[in-house]
């Protein structure tokens, strides 16, 4: 029989298909992970069916609340919210969450069973943009407790992110994707809503080493470190032996800033300046696991002087500094950082 060459998406390589697929090279693997990840899915397209329709159904504006970190909350990051956390707090995997949205951990319900993992998750990225119909996402981190039973502590969520098991997170955009990695490639599905199904369309996505667009809010230049004002500069000079000058992109939204990193190289940059030190993105909920998918695509991650994954957390709602992308591109900026170059 003729079997005819097919794409992946054609292969009907589903999400859930490609993770039970990579759990059989793992020895040890229970199918917990999968039925994880296929919770979040669920999520996934819960959130977006509010998300596609939030100019026609009064889910825009602001919920009057502000977060703990001082954002305004808005109605579909309340919705989001308790969105992932309803759909993953009985799947008996979990011991406890924590989200961007919550001061505190999250506990699982008394009635449910808890199990070996923990689920960090901001349930909506960059939702000051929804407003505009701008891309907005939610981004996932996954550890396995550390300590023995019974209610998961701080302990068990504030881990590095090298001991992350898995991470990903999902694009509302033009389409819907979800973009996860468990350290072996990061891989990319596209949802047919013709099957409400995520279909593959990027199999182990690999970042160019060096990229020619760089992202970051420019409007803070001058409150940036001198070596980053003369790090962005130096982008903008007329080189073409080292490619310059790059294009300058930024939406505002974390997620869809990063992806168009991953997909097409380059550098997405949120450094301290005078006013935050510390930048403003969460370690936790954006930076870890952005900096998993990115290093599993050969990319590289880090917060100015270090890799963002070997940062051992101190708090649930730290920021730290991020420049993320192809590893050329993040290792010379780690150079005029420390002064080597002018
Ligand atoms: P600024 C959205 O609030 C967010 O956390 C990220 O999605 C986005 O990249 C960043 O803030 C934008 O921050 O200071 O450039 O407006």
């Amino acid at each position: 029989m003729h079997i005819p060459q097919t794409s992946p998406a054609q292969k009907f390589m589903t999400l859930e298909r490609h993770i039970i697929e990579g759990e059989r090279s793992h020895p040890d693997a229970t199918g917990e992970f999968s039925a994880l990840l296929h919770g979040l899915s669920l999520a996934a397209k819960l959130v977006w069916r509010e998300v596609s329709k939030a100019g026609l159904v009064n889910m825009q504006g602001s919920t009057k609340r502000v977060n703990v970190t001082g954002d305004v909350v808005k109605k579909l990051d309340e919705f989001a919210d308790e969105t992932i956390y309803k759909a993953m707090d009985h799947v008996g995997h979990l011991c406890v969450m924590a989200s961007e949205e919550n001061e505190d951990l999250l506990q699982i319900p008394k009635q449910y069973p808890s199990g070996k993992y923990v689920l960090l998750y901001d349930p909506l990225d960059g939702s000051s943009n929804i407003d505009a119909n701008i891309t907005v996402g939610s981004i996932f981190s996954i550890f396995q407790r550390v300590t023995e039973s019974g209610n998961g502590t701080l302990e068990d969520v504030l881990q590095c992110g090298l001991k992350q098991i898995g991470a990903g997170y999902v694009l509302y955009s033009s389409s819907m994707m979800f973009i996860y990695s468990t350290g072996q490639g990061a891989h990319g599905f596209t949802l047919d809503p013709t099957v409400g199904e995520f279909l593959l369309s990027h199999e182990n996505i690999r970042i160019p080493k060096q990229g020619s667009i760089y992202s970051v809010n420019e409007g803070n230049f001058n409150r940036w470190d001198p070596n980053m004002q003369r790090y962005v500069q130096y982008l903008k000079e007329d080189d073409k032996e080292t490619g310059r000058p790059y294009s300058s992109r930024y939406i505002g939204s974390l997620v869809g800033d990063v992806h168009r990193t991953l997909l097409y190289g380059g550098i997405y940059c949120y450094p301290g300046d005078t006013k935050n030190p510390d930048g403003k993105l969460r370690l936790m909920y954006e930076n870890n696991p952005l900096a998993f998918i990115v290093e599993a695509a050969g990319g590289a991650a880090s917060n100015g002087k270090g890799r963002i994954l070997e940062i051992q957390p101190e708090t649930l709602h730290q920021r730290s500094p991020l420049f993320i992308g192809s590893a050329d591109d993040v290792r010379l900026a780690e150079e005029f950082l420390a002064g080597k170059r002018t």
